[in-house]
């Protein structure tokens, strides 16, 4: 039994046996978290993504220590990792580098790291990290970084997560259009040039802030709020539209010394504060969790109508629908209203 109390006190066990209940999509996980949901809703979640290699890990590791020891005028923060590419130094493999390099924050109350299994997540690997995202915030971290690899869908579901995405890039990960992904750098809030030692940095730069002048803000902007999600979502108000809007910065870091770190935490808290100052926080929230629970309630329309409905009747109508004999939409309609 997991203690909702435990959970609420930052007890670092009980944290961690829920996060594997969690990824293990049991039922105890499950109802623990109805329970603790009413106790979230204060973190600032942050989502760091980009291509594997940009430096995303080693750059989430500099955020916490700035975090917890802030070398401008900033009160310290608690944070908490959720590292879910499966690439991740913090995961698997890589166990001696994953020990130097997080020295820095290892033994530190205030900084919890956890990097998530991405195979066979059960109940969806976007679900997963909304949960253990959940724990964190109820269990009063202050910050919560999100590593995602970008991949797939993958750094547009960080976007439904988040309230700050960062999005990185590295000299050398190919400057052209084509290895630039499609969709990543409009979800940015704060864009990164990591490795800004490198070679061929300042190119980097310089095409970045080209692509970036193309965007349009108002596509931007329907993007940021979900106007894209398959569900039809909360209006969009004519005087929330003409708010002035965030104008994402390109930073440059050097995540292995530390440079221009400080710098990217002072925009992050930047970008906090003009959400919870335009009132975009609480939209962005009221969307993220209607989201949430749309998803939900189609999964488990699903899986409730499968089975109320007579397997033979679906099998033979997906062979008729393989056979091309009839449409993907005439095959739904058929299953739902019958031969009409
Ligand atoms: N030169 C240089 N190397 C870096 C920098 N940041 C990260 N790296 C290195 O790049 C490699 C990949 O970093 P990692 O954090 O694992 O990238 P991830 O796959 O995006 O999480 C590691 O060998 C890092 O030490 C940087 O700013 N400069
Ligand atoms: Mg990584």
């Amino acid at each position: 039994m997991t203690s909702v109390a435990e959970i609420l006190k930052g007890d670092r066990l009980a944290i961690s046996r829920l996060l594997t209940e969690i990824e293990n999509g049991t039922s105890e996980g499950k109802r623990t978290l109805n329970e603790l949901f009413p106790h979230t809703g204060k973190a600032h979640i942050v989502g760091i993504t980009g291509a594997p290699g940009t430096g995303k890990s080693t750059l989430v590791n500099r955020l916490a220590y700035e975090y917890r020891h802030p070398s401008r005028d900033r009160p310290p923060l608690s944070v908490a990792v959720v590292a879910v590419d499966p690439t991740s130094p913090f995961s698997g493999g890589a166990v001696l580098g994953d020990r130097i390099r997080m020295r820095d924050v290892a033994g530190d109350p205030g900084v919890f790291i956890r990097s998530m299994a991405s195979r066979g997540s059960l109940g969806g690997l976007a679900q997963t990290t909304a949960g253990l995202v959940q724990v964190f915030d109820a269990a009063g971290f202050e910050v919560i970084l999100v590593e995602t690899v970008g991949a797939g869908q993958a750094e547009v579901d960080i976007v439904d997560l988040a309230h700050t995405t960062l999005v990185l890039e590295a000299p050398g990960m190919g400057d052209d259009v084509q290895t630039i992904k499609a969709g990543i750098l409009e979800i940015a809030d704060i864009l990164v040039v990591n490795k800004f030692d490198r070679p061929g940095a300042k190119n980097t730069l310089r095409f970045l802030k080209n692509m970036l002048r193309q965007f349009d803000p108002e596509e931007r902007y329907e993007l940021h709020h979900g106007q894209r999600s398959p569900f039809p979502d909360l209006p969009i108000t004519e005087s929330e539209k003409n708010k002035p809007g965030w104008d994402p910065p390109i930073l440059t870091t050097i995540a292995t010394s530390g440079e221009g770190v400080s710098e990217l935490v002072e925009r992050i808290t930047n970008h906090r504060n003009f959400l919870l100052s335009s009132k975009r926080w609480s939209l962005k929230e009221e969307r993220r969790i209607k989201r949430e629970m749309d998803t939900m309630l189609q999964r488990e329309l699903l899986i409730k109508w499968r089975d109320s409905t007579s397997s033979t009747l679906y099998q033979r109508t997906l062979k008729k629908l393989v056979k091309r004999e009839i449409s993907p939409q005439r095959a739904v309609q058929f299953l739902l209203e019958g031969d009409q």
